[in-house]
């Protein structure tokens, strides 16, 4: 669909999810029955154009990248001290100084937030960048990871400040695709039915590929307080944006419908540098903001307005497998991480969970877990996170066989032990937040299944592989990348102190 849908064509395309006419009417009501309650700026529905189509980045033409180009620069030539200025812009997302803004240290992680917080800051952003671009037309693009590893060309040619996409200290900078490790997670995530969880779909996309993709990256993008000065920041978080209407596209999903959830507002400030409050329901919809992606379903009305899916609450997982004995992990000896494989032993627990590991689950039943406990970096690392894989032979792991044993990424994206203990950074969900840890849980029963369908399923010869994961530089080495790694891990201390399976 193009940038110029006529009205008609507006509401044909929202109607795919479930945005009627008598809908944008009532939009249009509301919209003047709510002032001066925090409103949504700007046309709502949006007139004339109607929907403005955000794009893949490796599909801008020369004009639209000329746009986004000037109004990046644009932006960069504002003071820091000016709401519409690139700098003030990253410092709502995150400082490294002592906030001196009510807007500043916003970002939502770790919280039910996440992806409606960053809809807004994108939403805000976007207005900014058009109006400073001077072309009405602009769009922020996005990066779909997925599809293409390697950083869209625009953002790293030229390589040098002549370009206001390129951004220096990348480890992406060369070209070199992100490793599978990285977008691993987008399927689960795309699979998750329910909103809120841990095991939800806001939840599982925080983490990988969101996480993963910031470490990825490295320099400013793989640390909160420095990741919005990236213009690759807008190009992730588009994309991120573009996942929550891939999946509520699916039906059978819905966003939290929670009164006291929808109703927080959160400031920001527009493109006339003036603050507005940002009501959470009022960014439910992609089409209700007037954009779409290129290749996804607008998100409208009757999926925000939808009650949540009931989904009957399963029975907690319980620890069937072990690395160390019982108890608390923060009693469990932390050990480090570094540049080395880590294999770890996990043992049954007692006779009873022996038989449960050993049981071949119902169809549809018997869910396993891998859950890596108290990890803590001091720094997070540049470019390197760490895979974790269940029962990987030695000789799978240098090829991408290992992808057979993969059960998840840990990546250290807002999650150092310094950044764990910020008071209202939103770290709640973790457990040992306020030590510094947090743990990591994935879902390994694909892998299960895979092992016992290979005969490879003992469950008195299970273990946990834990290996960093790095970019490997175009045309480097293996000793290459190690050595890039090598400093960096020192300085990143990363440890972890226990490993479990659990079972459903
Ligand atoms: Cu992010």
């Amino acid at each position: 669909m193009s940038d110029r849908v006529s009205r008609r064509g507006f509401l044909a395309a929202a109607g795919v999810v479930g945005l009627t006419a008598a809908d944008a009417a009532a939009f249009g009501r509301r919209r003047r029955a709510c002032l001066p309650q925090p409103c949504p700026p700007g046309p709502w529905p949006p007139p004339g154009p109607g929907l403005r189509v955000r794009q893949n980045a490796n599909a801008l033409t020369p004009g639209q990248l000329d746009s986004l180009r000037r109004g990046v620069a644009a932006m960069k030539a504002l003071p820091d001290t000016d709401p519409r200025g690139w700098r003030f812009q990253a410092n709502v997302h995150w400082t490294t100084g002592s906030p001196s803004n009510p807007l500043f240290n916003q970002c939502q992680h770790g919280t039910l937030h996440f992806l409606s917080w960053h809809r807004a800051y994108l939403y805000f952003f976007e207005r900014i960048l058009r109006a400073q671009s001077g072309d009405p037309t602009l769009c922020l693009p996005y990066w779909d990871w997925a599809a293409d590893p390697a950083l869209p060309a625009a953002y790293r040619l030229p390589g040098d400040a002549s370009n206001p996409l390129w951004h220096p200290g990348r480890t992406v900078n060369d070209g070199s695709p992100l490793q599978p490790e990285d977008v691993s997670g987008v399927g689960g995530a795309l699979a998750a039915t329910a909103y809120p969880g841990p095991f939800g779909f806001n939840r599982l996309l925080e983490g990988n590929p969101h996480g993963t993709v910031h470490g990825a990256v490295g320099g400013d993008m793989g640390s909160v307080p420095t990741a919005a000065r990236d213009p690759v920041f807008w190009l992730h978080h588009g994309n991120v944006d573009r996942l929550w209407d891939v999946w509520l596209g699916q039906g059978g999903r819905a966003n939290p419908a929670d009164a006291a959830w929808l109703d927080r507002t959160f400031p920001f400030a527009d493109e006339s540098g003036a603050t507005v409050q940002a009501r959470v329901g009022d960014y439910m919809s992609s089409a209700r903001l007037g954009y779409r992606y290129d290749n996804a379903p607008p998100s409208g009305a009757a999926v925000a307005v939808a009650t949540a899916v009931a989904e009957a609450a399963p029975a907690p997982p319980r620890v069937v497998a072990r690395s160390a004995a019982d108890g608390p992990p923060e009693k469990a000896e932390s050990k480090p991480l570094g540049f080395a494989v880590e294999r770890v032993r996990v043992k049954p627990v007692d006779p009873a969970a022996r038989q449960a590991l050993d049981a071949r689950p119902a169809a549809g039943a018997g869910r396993v877990y891998v859950r890596v406990e108290g990890v803590s970096a001091a720094a997070a690392p540049s470019g390197v996170r760490y895979g974790v894989y269940l029962n990987a032979p030695a000789d799978a792991l240098p090829g991408p066989d290992r992808l057979r044993y993969h059960v998840g990424t840990i990546n250290f994206f807002g999650k150092t032990r310094a950044e764990l203990k910020l008071p209202g950074h939103g770290h709640a969900g973790h457990a040992g937040a306020a030590g510094g840890t947090f743990d990591e849980t994935f879902d390994a029963t694909a892998v299960v299944a895979r092992l016992r369908q290979a005969g490879r399923w003992d469950p008195d010869a299970l273990d946990v592989v834990i290996m960093p994961v790095a970019t490997v530089p175009v045309g480097g080495t293996a000793e290459a990348t190690q050595g890039r790694a090598a400093a960096d891990l020192k300085a990143a201390d990363v440890r972890y102190q226990r490993v479990s399976v659990l079972q459903q």
